[in-house]
């Protein structure tokens, strides 16, 4: 049996570090492990322009304790009014490293998304052109379409005819749920990529909703039924370059998530690496692990994998506290609901 393992440093293709005293309070639960991370762009109001972009970084690296090494990729906001020019000018800098776009209502902090993909084109085409990726949500908001239905139907309404209409355009496909949407990330060629999160992996809507609600098994995409969940175990240890690690780790605190109208996601960084590591080596795939968090995004990124390494032991019970205490409100941890035995070496 495997009981020691080390990879080259993980890195976290998508995550949401928030702002202010939440920022200061759950950014170690991620730099503690993970190199690098593209950190998404909804914050209220959101990173829309490369000057935003630039004060983010800044206020990150502010609260980065001392000691801990830590680079954010930042993203900008895809609206209507982007400009494509200031898209251009911030990728070239090399503080941006892609643009998300959310049909607008889709997720959280999403009101500002984009409604009318034409209004886009112009900066679409941009992107092909200077090899900048779109990350997308990738979920129809149309009211009439259930929810459980909406990735399946924004691969084939929304995403493909994006795709067709703007050859060389680089996406990924952000925190996909479904076999469908693992499925057409594997047919995409080179310039398709998917990341999956650390709870689709673990979860299905059973988790949510059998035997009481579950609001800390609340995020969006929701997970779905279990099919799908084994879909993206398969896609994740697969090995195969287009699936890589992106936790969507979305802190919110107690009071907003355990609420009639509880707010959606999952906050995984604390414990993301000890999860993972049980859910490869129970599908015999331990030596897959390392192309899944380390290798498949730098190289679809076209940034070097880290030169440091992260070593994973196998051991006791992992301990991990159920909650981080943080100025913003008190933020639970994700319970996979089974016990951890893959420890982080400090
Ligand atoms: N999903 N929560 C959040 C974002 C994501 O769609 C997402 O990327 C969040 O809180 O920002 C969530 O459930
Ligand atoms: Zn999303
Ligand atoms: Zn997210």
């Amino acid at each position: 049996m495997t009981t020691s393992l080390t990879l080259r440093r993980p890195d976290d293709w998508h995550l949401h570090l928030r702002d202010g005293a939440m920022l200061q309070g759950i950014l170690p639960e991620t730099a503690r492990h993970f190199a690098r991370a593209i950190v998404m762009p909804n914050l209220v109001p959101p990173v829309v322009t490369g000057a935003q972009a630039a004060a983010y970084r800044d206020r990150i690296l502010a609260a980065l304790p001392d000691g801990m090494a830590f680079e954010p990729l930042m993203t900008l906001y895809l609206t209507e009014e982007t400009d494509p020019a200031d898209v251009a000018a911030a990728h070239a800098s090399g503080l941006v490293k892609a643009v998300k776009l959310y049909p607008a209502g889709a997720t959280t902090n999403s009101a500002s998304g984009v409604t009318d993909f034409e209004k886009v084109r112009g900066v679409l085409e941009k992107m092909a052109e200077i090899g900048l990726p779109l990350c997308v949500h990738g979920e129809v908001v149309d009211a009439d379409v259930d929810i459980f239905d909406r990735e399946a139907v924004f691969i084939d309404t929304v995403l493909d005819p994006i795709r067709r209409a703007t050859p060389g355009l680089r996406v990924v496909m952000e925190h996909i749920t479904t076999a469908e949407g693992a499925a057409y990330a594997q047919s995409g060629g080179p310039d398709l990529g998917a990341t999956i999160t650390t709870h689709h992996l673990v979860i299905n809507r059973n988790h949510i909703l059998v035997g009481g609600i579950k609001p800390h098994y609340y995020c969006l995409p929701v997970a779905k039924r279990e099919h799908h969940r084994l879909a993206l175990r398969a896609a994740a240890t697969s090995g195969l370059p287009c699936f890589f690690l992106g936790t969507d780790s979305a802190p919110h605190a107690d009071p907003a998530k355990e609420s009639a109208c509880g707010c959606a996601g999952c906050f995984t960084a604390t414990n993301t690496m000890s999860i993972l590591a049980h859910v490869f080596e129970e599908d015999g795939a331990l030596d897959k692990l390392e192309r899944f968090t380390s290798l498949n995004g730098p190289a679809f990124y076209d940034l070097p994998a880290n030169d440091a390494r992260l070593t994973l032991e196998r051991g006791g019970p992992v301990t991990y506290p159920d909650k981080i205490d943080t100025g913003a409100g008190t933020v639970t941890v994700f319970d996979p609901g089974f016990a951890l035995h893959w420890h982080v070496k400090p």
